[in-house]
């Protein structure tokens, strides 16, 4: 007989309304008003998030800053600052490792945790993510909302069913009856695309997937009918996968404004080398390989890459070669509307090296 593995326990967390929820934090006097985290309204930027207030509106990630105000005249728009984003992410990031190595980060406010096994040797999965919610919160003093359940999908559409400082548990025997009822596009990996062309055969929600025999799904498409078909039976045995295996790490961001000039590029350049090698620090690893990317305000898209006999230690090596790749690019002759670096090839270093070297000489 062969024993099958055990169930997996999965913990998705997403912080709630991210961005917004750190400026209200920071700012305990504009709560209870409508508020984006975007640009000015009279620019071109977008909305990053707003919060519940705002959402009631219909101001939502993505529209742009002058529709939000038009949805919305009330409401505050505040300009993100990814610095400080980029620093509470880091700090839930610790606790997530204080439970279990098995993260898998998807973006700066959600991760997957695999706590079948873990670091308190709890077996309850629920209690964990109670645990884990009331840490993020007397850390950061911000709510994250979790999911827990046997696969990674499920997981992820469950933390979004209480939001917000939601808890949801879907039991292995509670999984087709929790996803049946949910259109489509609440899937990970639907997206608008792919749901426009279920429409035209008729399914809207799980349950209408459910009926489709795997053979239409496959002539329909493809490969990914075989994914849509398994999802359609609760199965979902991607491992997750912490980002410590990751090809490579990188900074980017579209402009609110096209930059027609070098200099300010330069600058933003610097700020990412400095992210992205402290990203890397944290992992203990160095990388041999820079790539700038950079995309010009008719959004033609060039990429310029270089790898390194040895391995950039400090963020100014990085910057400076970084440096070099802009002079092959047009940068400073054509405006660009968005510019990034990602580094990979990399060594892992053993950390604390360093402090792990036997002393030769004591005084
Ligand atoms: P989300 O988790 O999608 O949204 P949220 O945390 O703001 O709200 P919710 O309570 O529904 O989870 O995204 C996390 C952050 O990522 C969000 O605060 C802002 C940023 N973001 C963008 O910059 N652009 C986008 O299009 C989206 C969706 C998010
Ligand atoms: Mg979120």
């Amino acid at each position: 007989m062969v024993d099958s593995p055990p169930l997996r326990k999965i913990i998705h967390i997403d912080m709630d309304m991210f961005y917004a929820a750190v400026e209200l934090r920071d700012r305990p006097e504009l709560r209870g008003k409508p508020l984006a985290v975007g640009g000015r309204p009279d620019s071109r930027s977008v909305v990053t998030t707003a919060n519940y207030e705002a959402r009631k509106f219909g101001i939502h990630s993505g529209i742009s800053c002058a529709q939000a105000r038009r949805l919305c005249p009330s409401c505050l728009f505040i300009a993100p600052d990814f610095k400080k984003y980029q620093q509470v992410s880091e700090q839930i990031q610790r606790i997530f490792r204080e439970f279990t190595d098995l993260v898998e980060s998807v973006s700066l406010d959600e991760a997957y945790l695999d706590v079948t096994r873990n670091k308190k040797n709890e077996p309850s999965a629920t209690r964990l993510a109670r645990e884990i919610k009331a840490r993020i919160f007397a850390v950061t003093g911000l709510t994250a909302s979790a999911g827990v359940a046997a696969s990674m999908f499920v997981a992820k559409i469950a933390s979004d069913a209480r939001k917000p400082d939601g808890l949801c548990v879907v039991r292995p025997e509670q999984v087709m009856a929790f996803i049946r009822p949910l259109p489509v596009l609440k899937i990970p990996g639907i997206g608008r695309v792919t749901d426009a062309r279920l429409r035209q055969l008729a399914i809207r929600t799980v349950a209408d997937l459910e009926k489709k025999p795997l053979e239409f799904l496959e002539k329909e498409f493809g490969k990914f009918g075989l994914f849509l078909h398994d999802i359609a039976s609760g199965i979902d045995e991607r491992p997750v996968t912490p980002w410590r295996q990751r090809q490579s790490y990188g900074a980017e961001e579209t402009f609110p404004r096209d930059i027609p000039e070098k200099e300010p590029l330069l600058e933003f350049l610097q700020e990412c080398a400095q992210r992205v090698f402290e990203e890397l620090n944290e992992e203990g690893k160095r990388a041999r390989t820079v790539t700038l990317k950079i995309k010009y305000a008719d959004f033609q898209t060039v990429t310029r890459r270089r790898t390194f006999d040895i391995y950039l230690a400090s963020p100014r090596d990085i910057f400076r070669a970084v440096q070099d790749l802009l002079e092959r690019t047009e940068a400073g002759r054509r405006p660009v509307r968005l510019a990034g670096i990602s580094l990979s090839n990399f060594q892992e270093q053993k950390k604390n090296a360093a402090a792990a070297q036997p002393v030769l000489f004591k005084s």
